[in-house]
């Protein structure tokens, strides 16, 4: 069988884009391949001592392990030496990073990135992920990025994905048409493309959700549950619970077989937990191409948000469209505002 490598399909989809010089081309192979430098790691994590915590707390009060700090370091400089890209704003750091260079500067795009995903699950051998979306520059070629590049709706990604450090390594993709999916074959240290054109299923029987916060759900949250719960043949319920507190893993789950993810707000943290640049954008952007749907439960396209800050949080229902939407049904008729 002939496998297609993610770079052969990469520069062959280039011509979708008329007027492409090979620049996104360029970016998103300099992912691929910083994506196989981290799994490698990932993958020896409990064979070498780089696992534990850094003893750094990041930008979200959370303790940073040794591997986000890794994979946040061969992002950035695998970003910076792509030529392409004037700048990065990743979920590790407090503030974005413009890069000082001259090539740098004259690249066209800037980066956001979750390096290292669902840090929490790293030391248990647990799936894991990095998260990406690709924005056009807004301030002026040549110079260093600015802050307003990186605030630009979930709208203006030209391209979005995420790598998961699995059973098996993933990188799942999409630049505006379609979505992609390749697997990392060890023996040849290459992602080639095992999963085509995906599509989310209109509906599943898949919910995920941190249940343990259930007492700090919204009240339409609790009596979605209850509806995923109850028993009713026409629809398949009641749903299976699956969750593992890895973004992409349990995303990369529902695309697949059909389902929601539900990050609400809660009482204690009224914008969720999720980041809209590094996590609910590109995931949000995914999983439109692929024909499902992420709101805030509210009624709110992901992809509409407009920025306020780098590391703004948002509630994140995501998945499949029947399913997003009936949470939303719920979250329309118990919670009022
Ligand atoms: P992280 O970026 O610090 O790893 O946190 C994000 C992760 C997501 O992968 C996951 O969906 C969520 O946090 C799980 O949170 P919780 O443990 O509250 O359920
Ligand atoms: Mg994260």
């Amino acid at each position: 069988m002939v496998v297609k490598t993610l770079n052969e399909f990469i520069i062959e989809r280039q011509s979708d884009f008329p007027y492409a010089k090979g620049e996104l081309t360029r970016l998103l192979s300099h992912i691929g391949v910083a994506a196989k430098v981290v799994n490698r790691d990932v993958n020896k994590a409990g064979l070498v001592d780089i696992i534990g915590e850094a003893g750094n707390i990041n930008i979200q009060g959370e303790d940073q392990k040794k591997l986000d700090v890794f994979a946040d370091e061969k992002f950035i400089l695998s970003l910076q030496a792509s030529a392409e890209c004037c700048g990065i704003a990743s979920e590790e750091n407090e503030d974005f990073i413009a890069f000082e260079d001259e090539i740098a500067r004259n690249g066209k795009y800037v980066v956001t990135i979750d390096p290292l995903d669902g840090s929490s699950n790293i030391d248990v051998n647990v799936s894991i992920g990095t998260i990406f979306a690709i924005y056009r520059r807004l301030s002026e070629v040549g110079h260093k990025a600015e802050k307003r590049d990186f605030m630009q709706e979930g709208a203006k990604q030209v391209a979005a994905g995420y790598i998961l450090y699995g059973s098996s390594s993933m990188m799942v993709y999409t630049t505006g048409r379609g979505v992609n999916g390749f697997t990392l074959d060890p023996s040849i240290g290459e992602f080639c493309l095992s999963h085509p054109d995906i599509k989310s299923p209109a509906s599943g029987i898949i919910y995920s959700i941190n249940e343990g916060n259930y007492i700090k759900f919204p009240e339409g949250v609790k009596k979605y549950l209850k509806y995923c719960q109850e028993k009713d043949e026409q629809t398949n319920r009641p749903y299976s619970s699956r969750y593992i507190g890895s973004l992409v893993a349990d995303f990369h789950r529902n695309l697949l077989k059909g389902g929601i993810f539900i990050y609400p707000k809660t009482d204690s943290s009224p914008n969720g937990k999720l980041r809209l640049l590094y996590e609910a954008n590109p995931m949000a952007f995914v999983i439109e191409q692929a024909g499902g749907r992420a709101t805030d439960g509210k009624g709110t396209r992901i992809l509409d948000v407009i920025p306020e800050k780098l590391h703004q949080r948002v509630p994140l229902y995501i998945g499949s469209r029947n399913m997003v939407e009936k949470a939303e049904e719920f979250m329309e008729k118990f919670c009022k505002n």
